[in-house]
């Protein structure tokens, strides 16, 4: 985003200058430069959960709106995500490190065709700070793939992910062959990528559909909760 990035020296920044300069930073693909600015805003006190929010999510929402528009394109989309995946990894222990005993096992992939995978790592993260355990599968998931992880981890939840219009409609093939396995209700299922919204979860049979990593954890805990009173009536 701005050439000039050669002379700054980030620790010397305040606050809300630095993470502006992150945000550029992400922009241009900056690994190092992103790390290092985490790394300060640690030193600050700033909360993990901040950093992500604020600095890596805020950086990366101004490349999707350039890549949307045409000014960015897939490798230097490439890079900005390899930026925000380095901050993401200082931040991942630190999230996690709340030591919340267990309260629920979730597997949770990216479905068939799509290969987009920062937002389902978020979810993750944050799932696993607040307590469940979680088995990030990765990328383009066939329905098998699903079907065996959620049986071999034992899962309470199956989560997937979707950024393309193109794959949302793989999440319904997953759940009408649960469906058909009869398999269905034993899971709570949650859904999430920017393309799809509340309506869509319904219309697929989902038990819910969560904006963000912040709402999926709330969304979890709840259906949890109400699993263990159903399970105790
Ligand atoms: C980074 C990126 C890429 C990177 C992916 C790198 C990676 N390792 O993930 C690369 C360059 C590889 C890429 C490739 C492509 N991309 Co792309 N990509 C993006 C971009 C810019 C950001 C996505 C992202 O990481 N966002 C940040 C994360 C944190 O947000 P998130 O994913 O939405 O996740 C949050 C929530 O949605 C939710 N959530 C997500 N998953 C889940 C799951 C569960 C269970 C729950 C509960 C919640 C949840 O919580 C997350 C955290 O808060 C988006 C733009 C955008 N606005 O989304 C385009 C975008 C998704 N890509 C797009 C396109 C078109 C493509 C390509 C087809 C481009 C091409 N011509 O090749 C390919 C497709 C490749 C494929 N087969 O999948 C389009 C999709 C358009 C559409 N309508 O379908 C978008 C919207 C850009 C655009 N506006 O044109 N892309």
């Amino acid at each position: 985003m701005s050439d000039d990035g050669d002379d700054i020296i980030l620790s010397e920044l305040d606050d809300a200058e630095l993470v502006e300069q992150m945000m550029d930073d992400l922009y241009d693909g900056l690994k190092e430069e992103i790390e290092e600015g985490v790394n300060i805003l640690l030193g600050r006190g700033w909360a993990p959960y901040r950093i992500l929010t604020e600095a890596l999510v805020g950086g990366m929402t101004i490349v999707g709106k350039d890549f949307r528009d045409g000014i960015l394109f897939v490798p230097e989309v490439l890079l900005a995500a390899g930026a925000m995946k380095a901050g993401m990894s200082i931040l991942k222990p630190l999230l996690a490190e709340t030591g919340a005993p267990t309260i629920g096992r979730m597997v949770i992939g990216t479905v068939k065709g799509d290969i987009h995978d920062i937002g389902q790592n978020l979810v993750t993260m944050m799932m696993e700070g607040a307590g469940f355990e979680v088995k990030n599968i990765g990328i383009n998931n066939p329905v098998e793939s699903y079907i065996e992880a959620i049986h071999e981890f034992d899962a309470d939840i199956l989560g997937m992910s979707a950024l393309l219009t193109t794959t949302m409609p793989y999440m319904k093939v997953v759940i009408d062959t649960m469906k058909e396995q009869g398999i269905r209700d034993d899971f709570i299922v949650l859904v999430g990528g920017a393309p799809l919204n509340e309506e869509f979860g319904r219309a697929i049979g989902a038990d819910a559909y969560c904006r963000d990593a912040a709402v999926a954890v709330e969304t979890a805990k709840e259906f949890i909760a109400r699993k263990h009173n159903q399970a105790s009536a």
